[in-house]
């Protein structure tokens, strides 16, 4: 494969590990925990493995034990930045322990497991993926892993490959995955240890004790740049007003980020539509206050970051998303008859009076988005709704409205982004580099102390990587119950914006005055060699988290 001169340098980095892996390793183990909420009935649906203790690695002097296993790895939904060096880690770290480890990638997600496709990854095809985006090594996908049949053929190419430990690198539905399968490996006595990796761009997955999902750093770094990029062409031409929707599923994480990197004169929070319980007029109604007040002072140009979840959150859509997500669980298949051209009548005819009011307001084509499939965790496909054009088609018929009262007397161009698949895999910063790769050295100590249903964790990102501590946490930890396909289900428990976190604080001391006075940051593209406050910092978010 042909490499570009970045690529050839960039293959010879050497990940930093916490000082604690470069060594022989021993476990400290802390008191047993409990699951976040419904810890009653979270014990009986994991009785081998909820209360199970954190842990953390700490030096030994002992020698390391030979042990011998293979090992097989997942790489499970969206790319994120630092796949691929997750994998080098749990490689290296399988070799550390014994030379004669083997590693198996299944390929194209979950769904290889289940089909039985699989490489041996070598040395040859590791040094190729070292510190590279993209998860293209093996490949990934959304089969959802659930049920005792999937997890029963899975067993058999497990056995007949000798494996016994399995890394799953996911999101916050694909290590609840890990963690039911991890039960049922314990349960049935099989021999196969399952750790879990925490992935995810969307930043989503994260709590007291992970700090932050690998590849929301560098997703965020490259939509910044462009965000900074599109701010420097808004203030040099002075003549659009660009809506920018942003990946991140639910959560408004990424939004957040690139608002506090880029300093727009608009960004939406999702949660904070929610906690206000705003209508979609009253977000309508911000947006063009602003513009008009911009257009005030002479300025017929901005910038408006919009989460891509925004919809979900508006109580009227949300509750509109959750009686569609049951109907159309319960009624898939006489849904796939319909003729499309009859779905929208089909679907007002169905639902509830309120919601079928709701549904019926909307523009032909974001109802239309909204009946899409749901990806196989249950999930609406936000990704496929237009949100950006939504708020930007409505934003213009209210500064109409304006118009016509002397309320407002600008231009309205604008210009509609959305930045999700361009970071997903971008090479890799230095900090998801480093944090990925000890991520997955971690994961293969985990496995060499032989632990099961636990979720690699590294802390203390915020210090300098030789600092970073390094041990696990019992998935059944992070978990609760929660309605999913119309049915109760134990999920690990997704981390939305908080409202009282120091990022949205940051933001919200701060979004009046860029509202105002242009006050853009064109952070620039990421550098990988150079001065470390250029090139090794963590994001905003995380540096305010844990300051
Ligand atoms: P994960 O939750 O699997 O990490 O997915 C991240 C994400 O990029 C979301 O931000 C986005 O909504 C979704 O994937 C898009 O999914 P797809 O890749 O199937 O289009």
């Amino acid at each position: 494969m042909k490499k570009s001169a970045l690529q050839t340098a960039r293959a010879a980095y050497q990940p930093k590990l916490p000082k604690a892996l470069k060594g022989s390793v021993k476990v400290n183990e802390g008191a047993p925990t409990q699951s976040v909420a419904d810890q009653e009935a979270i014990a009986k649906l994991f009785p081998n493995t909820y209360a199970m203790p954190s842990i953390t690695f700490v030096e030994s002097n002992d020698s390391d034990n030979a042990i011998a296993i293979n090992a097989g790895v997942i790489l499970s939904g969206g790319q994120a930045p630092g796949g691929h060096n997750v994998i080098a880690g749990l490689y290296d770290g399988l070799k550390k322990m014994n030379p004669s480890n083997k590693l198996y990638g299944f390929l194209l997600g979950p769904g290889g497991l289940v089909d039985h496709n699989y490489i041996e990854l070598t040395d040859e095809i590791i040094d190729e993926y070292r510190n590279t985006g993209g998860f293209d090594i093996i490949g990934s996908g959304r089969t959802k892993l659930e049920t005792k049949e999937q997890f029963d053929k899975g067993l058999e190419i497990l056995k007949e490959l000798k494996i016994g430990a399995l890394v799953i690198i996911g999101g916050d539905d694909s290590n609840t995955n890990a963690c039911v399968l991890a039960e049922y490996y314990a349960q049935i006595k099989a021999g196969v240890q399952v750790i879990g990796c925490p992935k995810t761009i969307d930043g989503d997955l994260k709590n007291s004790e992970i700090a932050t999902s690998f590849g929301f750093d560098t997703a965020c770094k490259v939509y910044s740049e462009v965000i900074g990029n599109i701010e420097r062409d808004c203030n040099s031409a002075k003549k659009y007003w660009h809506f920018i929707k942003l990946m991140g599923r639910s959560a408004s994480h990424i939004a957040l980020e690139c608002a506090l990197q880029t300093q727009p004169n608009m960004c939406i929070i999702s949660e904070e539509v929610e906690a206000k319980n705003m209508t979609l007029d009253e977000v309508i109604e911000q947006i063009a206050q602003v513009v008009a007040m911009r257009a005030a002072n002479g300025d017929n140009y901005g910038t408006v970051l919009i989460p891509e979840g925004l919809i979900e959150f508006i109580p009227a859509m949300k509750n509109l998303i959750a009686e569609l997500n049951d109907f159309l669980a319960h009624n898939a298949s006489e849904f796939s008859m319909i003729k499309k051209s009859a779905q929208r009548e089909y679907i007002i005819n169905h639902l509830s009076e309120a919601n079928a009011a709701v549904y019926a307001s909307l523009p032909e084509g974001v109802a239309r988005q909204l009946s899409l499939d749901r990806d196989p965790h249950g999930n609406v496909q936000v990704s496929l709704i237009e949100t950006e054009k939504l708020l930007g088609e409505m934003v213009g018929r209210r500064l109409a409205e304006m118009k016509k009262d002397g309320k407002y007397n600008g231009k309205f161009a604008t210009q509609y982004h959305f930045f999700g698949y361009e970071g997903r895999c971008a090479a890799p910063s230095n900090f998801d580099a480093d944090y990925c790769y000890a991520l997955g050295f971690n994961a293969a100590m985990l496995i060499g102390a032989g632990k099961t249903g636990y979720m690699s964790a590294i802390e203390n990102l915020t210090a300098p990587a030789e600092q970073w501590i390094a041990g696990g946490i019992p998935i059944t930890m992070m978990m609760n119950m929660e309605r999913r396909h119309g049915e109760m289900k134990p999920v690990i428990q997704k981390a939305l914006v908080k409202l009282d976190g120091a990022p949205f604080k940051a933001f919200a001391s701060m979004r009046d005055e860029w509202a105002k006075s242009t006050s853009y940051v064109y952070p620039g593209p990421i550098q990988y060699f150079g001065p470390t406050e250029v090139c090794d910092q963590p994001t905003i978010t995380l540096t305010l988290e844990k300051a």
